[in-house]
């Protein structure tokens, strides 16, 4: 007889977290049914949802560990003989210098993954040279965020958005990038709300705008700083909420007295008359929100565009209530996870800095080790500067594929052909594990238990449907294996289970102690903080007092600042790169039929002006150069987008967006890259 069962688990694609059945027949997934009374998405999937059992059984997937040959051939290897090698060569130049050794967290899998890798870099190797994805992502975010509101995450759920009068999204796509969150904002819409959208392309979400605002990337200090003049200058500040919860007005008034109209038409070239009666609604509202994404943060100036929104809500005293808040739309499944989890070189689990003895004695007992090294490790970037010179010797990188994603795709490439050793560990053979001297098989999404973490801090659990294809291991399971042929304690490393490893991880994790599987059962889950096993987890943050400890909200003033590379004779355009509905960065969407048949391959948005004046037509083969790179692809006409402006999605290694990009100015504050300017010059091909 044919067996049936519905595995409820979490989608593995964008930060909302919807909730999804798994339909497994005779071992196999074989489709994806409805959760109806999901909290997050109540039944309804976006596309990659719906389809994203395609993946699990591609016949492509990594199911044996390989070891690269003298001659560049992998050659399937046992797992004694992989785990060996690793343990060997990572032991050698950790004997020489642990901070030679830089690791990337996957914000893919679940908590208890990332928890072990982060152990691993710190207890095993010795080193804090361990971050992920959100360092060019949201990483800003969580530095903007902790400075202004003392923490570094989203202040409101998701249905909170339903209940506001107005919503302001800056820089974020989320009828794309986010549709069961988007869902909500048409929801809004129909409950009166109005919708203000500042975009320098006139995409899905700029159209269900009451207002749209196009202005020019990078432009968002001085459009931002300017709409606060003018509340200010109309008196429409919250005096009330200025004075009892905030610090530092005084700065905030001088900096922005000096961002009039005239310097945000200049910087922004945004429409005055839009831009004033944009400020007058958002400042007029009982509960205004703000929501933003990669749109603010992927810039050398992302945290201070992220304090800029902080700061804006903060002196209408939007904050604290549903319908209002700050709301950046975080990226991928378990990013804000990977966070929390303390893939970061700066923080342990639970945002406790490294720097701070206090949380290192904490973690040493908990461990039973010595931590060394009370030094901040590197970020994603600077991990591939120091490989590229030379002072990184080794990366051991989980599911993440640097050189498709990271900025200069060919200074990527440099740097992992310097390592001496590199290894992959993944689900498909990425572009990154072409470079890799092992590639380890791990078990992905539906073949394994654990939590992800969603955008609105929502911890979720995850469940197994099938068994991993050949011979994939869990990520942790591998990470275990090492650590004890590396001379780890083996009962500081024997988890039998995710669970167990969940249990030690809230021993030391504040926002997540009071959680525990059993709570995590119910559908609605636990949103963090959630500090005792009474405590009902907190959906809203910043009632009452900030995160700071006075309880107070910081007004973080930002001059303008820019791109670094503007527009000249050479590289007449500002590039500018982003998502799409069906496709989801690459490894997993790309191997979905149903998905890559919606969209095949990339494309370069160019305004309908700028086409006609270099003699260019829709779906024409094209070159698109950056000072970093060339790339050929198929031009896509269009009026959606600012004049002088090109679009390249990000996901097609074939026509690579970041063949483009540039990696050379990062964010002090964030150590982000500027992924989403760069100049750039479109040709006619020969
Ligand atoms: N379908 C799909 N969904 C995804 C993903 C995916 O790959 N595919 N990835 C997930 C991840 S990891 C993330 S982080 C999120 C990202 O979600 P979003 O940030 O919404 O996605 P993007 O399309 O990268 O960028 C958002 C918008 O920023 C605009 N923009 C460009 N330059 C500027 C600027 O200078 N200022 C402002 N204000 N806006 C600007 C772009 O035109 C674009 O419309 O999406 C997640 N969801
Ligand atoms: N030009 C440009 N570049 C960008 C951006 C942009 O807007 N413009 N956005 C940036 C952003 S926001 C992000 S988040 C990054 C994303 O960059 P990446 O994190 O590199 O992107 P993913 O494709 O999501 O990579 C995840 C990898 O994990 C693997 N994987 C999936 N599940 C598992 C698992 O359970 N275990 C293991 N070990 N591996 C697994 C997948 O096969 C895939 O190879 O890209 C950044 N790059
Ligand atoms: S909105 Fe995000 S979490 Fe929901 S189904 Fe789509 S990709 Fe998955
Ligand atoms: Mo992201």
């Amino acid at each position: 007889m044919v067996e049936m069962k519905y595995v409820p688990t979490i989608c593995p694609y964008c930060g909302t977290g919807c909730g999804l059945n798994l339909v497994v027949v005779d071992e196999k997934v074989v489709g994806v049914e409805p959760w109806k009374r999901h909290p997050v998405n109540e039944g309804k999937l976006c596309p990659k949802g719906m389809f994203s059992h395609e993946f699990i059984h591609r016949e492509d997937r990594l199911t044996k560990p390989l070891i690269k040959q003298p001659n560049g051939e992998f050659k399937e290897a046992s797992w004694e003989e992989a785990t060996d090698l690793v343990a060997k060569k990572l032991g050698e130049i950790k004997s020489e210098n642990p901070d030679n050794i830089g690791f990337l967290a996957c914000a893919r899998s679940p908590n208890e993954n990332i928890y072990i890798t982060q152990k691993f870099a710190r207890k095993v190797i010795g080193t804090h040279n361990v971050d992920h994805c959100a360092r060019i992502c949201h990483g800003p975010t969580v530095a903007g965020l902790a400075r202004t509101f003392g923490s570094g995450a989203m202040t409101n759920d998701f249905k909170s958005i339903e209940e506001a009068d107005v919503v302001f999204i800056i820089g974020s796509n989320n009828m794309e990038a986010h549709p069961l969150f988007g869902r909500r904002v048409i929801r809004a819409k129909k409950n009166g709300a109005k919708i203000i959208v500042a975009d320098p392309r006139f995409t899905p979400t700029a159209k269900l705008a009451d207002i749209y605002m196009e202005f020019r990337s990078g432009g968002d200090v001085a459009l931002l700083n300017a709409m606060m003049k003018i509340i200010i200058d109309e008196g429409l500040q919250d005096d009330d909420f200025i004075k009892n919860r905030t610090k530092n007005y005084q700065r905030l008034k001088e900096i922005v007295s000096k961002y009039d109209l005239k310097k945000a038409a200049e910087i922004a070239e945004v429409n005055v008359e839009k831009l004033v009666e944009a400020t007058m609604l958002y400042a007029k509202a009982d509960k205004a929100a703000i929501v933003y994404s990669l749109g603010i943060t992927e810039h050398r100036h992302g945290a201070d565009n992220v304090m800029s929104t902080a700061n804006l809500a903060m002196l209408t005293g939007n904050i604290g209530r549903n319908g209002t808040g700050v709301n950046p739309l975080r990226g991928q499944n378990n990013v804000q996870g990977a966070c929390d989890m303390g893939a970061l070189p700066t923080d342990y689990p639970g945002y406790q800095k490294v720097v701070d003895v206090d949380a290192t004695r904490l973690i040493e007992q908990n461990w039973t080790c010595t931590l060394n090294d009370c030094a901040p490790g590197l970020t994603v970037v600077e991990m591939i500067h120091a490989a590229a010179a030379g002072d990184i010797k080794a990366m051991y990188i989980t599911g993440e594929d640097p050189v498709l994603s990271d900025p200069d795709t060919n200074h990527v490439i440099e740097a992992m052909e310097n390592l001496d050793f590199l290894v992959v560990q993944d689900i498909f053979m990425s572009e990154t594990g072409k470079y890799a001297d092992v590639v380890l098989p791990a078990a992905g999404w539906g073949e394994q238990e654990g939590t992800f973490t969603n955008g609105e801090r929502r911890v979720q659990l995850v469940r197994k449907a099938v068994n991993p294809p050949g011979e994939a291991k869990v990520d942790w399971e591998i990470m275990k294996e090492i650590a004890v042929k590396m001379g780890a304690d083996p009962k500081q490393f024997t988890y039998n289970n995710a669970e167990e490893i969940f249990d030690e991880m809230r021993e030391i994790t504040p926002q997540y102690k009071g959680m525990n599987r059993e709570r995590l059962e119910r559908p609605e889950a636990l949103h963090w903080p959630c500090p005792d096993e009474n405590h009902p987890g907190t959906g809203l943050m910043h009632v009452n007092t900030f995160a700071h400890p006075d309880g107070m909200g910081v007004f973080e003033p930002a001059e303008y600042i820019g791109p670094s590379e503007l527009p000249d004779d050479n590289y007449p355009l500002i590039l500018t790169t982003t998502r799409t509905l069906f496709h989801y960065h690459a490894s997993m969407t790309r191997r979905c039929k149903t998905l890559d048949n919606e969209l095949p391959t990339g494309y370069v948005e160019i305004h309908t002006n700028d086409a006609k004046k270099l003699g260019i037509l829709n779906r024409e083969l094209v070159k698109v150069k950056s000072r970093r790179g060339e790339i050929e692809i198929p031009a896509r006409v269009t009026d959606d987008i600012k004049e002088g402006e090109i679009n390249i999605p990000m996901h097609f290694a074939e026509c690579a967006a970041n063949m483009l990009t540039t990696s050379k100015e990062l964010d002090p504050k964030s150590k982000m890259a500027e992924l989403k300017v760069c100049a750039a010059v479109v040709e006619k091909m020969e």
